[in-house]
């Protein structure tokens, strides 16, 4: 990678939503992404208020909140706004083009009308990059390009297959969900998940590494955190500790 400077690479992007996340990070010199994995709207509400000034980005699975409706939305968008975050809905797109542009736009969730970031799988091929972008393009998308579950089937051959399909649609792709820096190009982000200070698994097939690790070693530009700090005693002294292993990670990282 050329350049580690956050002001820089917020120049090299080449989609609004990684240049904001760029930029975010540099304002609020955090590289935490919350993965608020709860199961009502109410704490969802109260994780992204309280959290919200530690982070840059905050990741949802809407499909997990019993009662999401648009008011949950829009409650998440004020908060969002206010602490100046992005959203990231984490809906791992996966199908055929015509029913993923569907389920981004429609059903009970149109994420395509808040989220400022989704993720799919490359495996059905192009045509589900082609129909994501094709159904909105003010979305920027990440492809996953590895992933921390034990045993997982995913080979270099396929990570590499990832990257050729993220520069040739660098217009929509902003970045991956990897476990290593697959692209050295400094305008595409990688958010590495499979992060805990405390934990090595969570005995379902996540694996664990600590922030120093995934930042400074791996070269993840941001740290995904979920339970780490949701089921901590004090989420919010949880937060404030992932944000600056992180961010302190991020700036002593050598070009990986
Ligand atoms: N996630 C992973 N690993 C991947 C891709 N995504 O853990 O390869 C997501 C999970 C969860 C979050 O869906 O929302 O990141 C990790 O949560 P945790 O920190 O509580 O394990």
């Amino acid at each position: 990678m050329k350049t580690r400077d956050l002001m820089e690479r917020a120049k090299l992007a080449k989609h609004e939503v990684s240049r904001k996340i760029f930029e975010v990070m540099y304002q609020k010199q955090t590289n935490l992404c919350l993965s608020a994995d709860v199961t009502n709207s109410k704490e969802l509400l109260h994780l992204a208020e309280s959290i919200g000034p530690y982070i840059c980005v905050l990741k949802t699975h809407v499909d997990i909140i019993e009662d999401f409706d648009q008011s949950t939305c829009r409650n998440l968008l004020n908060i969002a706004h206010k602490h100046n975050f992005v959203l990231f809905e984490d809906r791992k797109f996966a199908d055929i083009g015509h029913t993923v542009s569907k389920q981004f736009t429609g059903g009970m969730f149109r994420i395509s009308e808040w989220a400022d970031v989704i993720n799919a799988h490359p495996l059905p091929g192009p045509g589900i990059i082609k129909e994501l972008k094709n159904a909105n393009k003010r979305s920027g998308c990440l492809l996953i390009g590895e992933m921390s579950t034990n045993g997982n089937l995913i080979t270099p051959a396929y990570t590499k297959a990832t990257l050729k399909m993220a520069e040739e649609n660098d217009d929509f792709v902003i970045g991956f969900i990897s476990t290593s820096r697959i692209s050295h190009d400094p305008h595409f982000l990688h958010f590495t998940p499979g992060v805990s200070l405390d934990c090595k698994g969570d005995g379902k097939g996540q694996q664990y590494l600590t922030p120093s690790e995934v930042v400074s070693k791996r070269g993840a530009d941001i740290l995904i955190v979920g339970r780490g700090i949701t089921l901590a005693h004090d989420p919010v002294a949880a937060a404030k500790v992932y944000a600056q292993e992180g961010f302190s990670g991020y700036l002593a990282a050598v070009d990986v």
